[in-house]
């Protein structure tokens, strides 16, 4: 998969794309990051990005020319990218989201800036809008390298076999259960007994039933969308009421 990214500020983007899995996710060929300087794609001679807005007011707006020359160069290539804007006024992202752009060749993701970009870039040069959730932050940097990270590690090879990504989407609107690992007794913090036994009928439904728990505790919103079997209905029912702190 090819991703552009377009933005302002190319260095704030380039080396979380070299570290750990996206960085061998690339080194490896599997996806292709391009990030490409907005301001590169400026004609004027302060090779200007931004302007004030007509009608006044406070901030600044991002300019269509440099904006729509950079998309277009990113479009030329082959297979043409799906041009997409990041804003708090975009489709709220999501598993889902992710798992349908991951089927995408090519992605352009557009970073915007200031008090956004000139309506006219949005209404007729991009094909797709997204928000990474309802907070406001200072660019759309940090929300592209969200949508690169949930992205990359669903496309086939970027996570090791041992972290699959189709027991996720089958286990779907659950929270995970804790994890452990070593030691066994850390100051008077115990791990508990059942992931010790070595029986992992037992170990299984220990987690099925920490991750209804945890779902029904923390996100019953979850909970309303997942569908439950019989067995998972009498696991909840044992545990309804914990407090998740007691000893599971
Ligand atoms: N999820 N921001 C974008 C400037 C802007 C505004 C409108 C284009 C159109 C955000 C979010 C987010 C702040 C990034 C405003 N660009 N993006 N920026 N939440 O808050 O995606």
């Amino acid at each position: 998969m090819i991703i552009d990214i377009l933005t302002i500020f190319p260095e704030m983007v380039a080396s979380p794309l070299e570290e750990s899995i996206l960085g061998k996710a690339v080194e490896r060929g599997l996806i292709a990051v391009r990030i490409l300087n907005i301001r590169d794609f400026a004609t004027d001679r302060h090779q200007t990005t931004d302007d004030r807005p007509y009608g006044g007011g406070s901030g600044m707006v991002m300019k269509v020319e440099p904006l729509v020359r950079a998309i277009a160069h990113a479009r030329a290539a082959d297979p043409p990218a799906r041009v997409i804007l990041l804003s708090p006024q975009g489709r709220p992202f999501s598993q889902d989201v992710a798992w349908e752009l991951s089927r995408e060749r090519h992605l352009t993701l557009v970073c915007g800036r200031y008090e956004g970009v000139d309506e006219r870039v949005r209404r007729h040069y991009v094909d797709d809008e997204i928000s990474i959730g309802d907070y406001v932050l200072t660019g759309g940097e940090l929300p592209a390298l969200v949508v690169v990270d949930a992205v990359a590690r669903l496309l086939p090879g970027v996570l090791g076999c041992s972290e699959s990504t189709a027991e996720e989407s089958f286990a779907h609107a659950l929270l995970e259960y804790p994890q452990y690992t070593r030691p066994d007794i850390f100051e008077d913090h115990q791990v508990p007994e059942i992931l010790l036994s070595g029986n992992h009928a037992a170990v299984r439904r220990w987690r099925r039933q920490q991750s209804l728990r945890r779902t029904w505790q923390r996100r019953p919103d979850l909970l309303k969308e997942a569908d439950l079997s019989d067995g998972d209905r009498e696991l909840l029912a044992e545990v309804i009421g914990d407090d998740g702190k007691s000893t599971p």
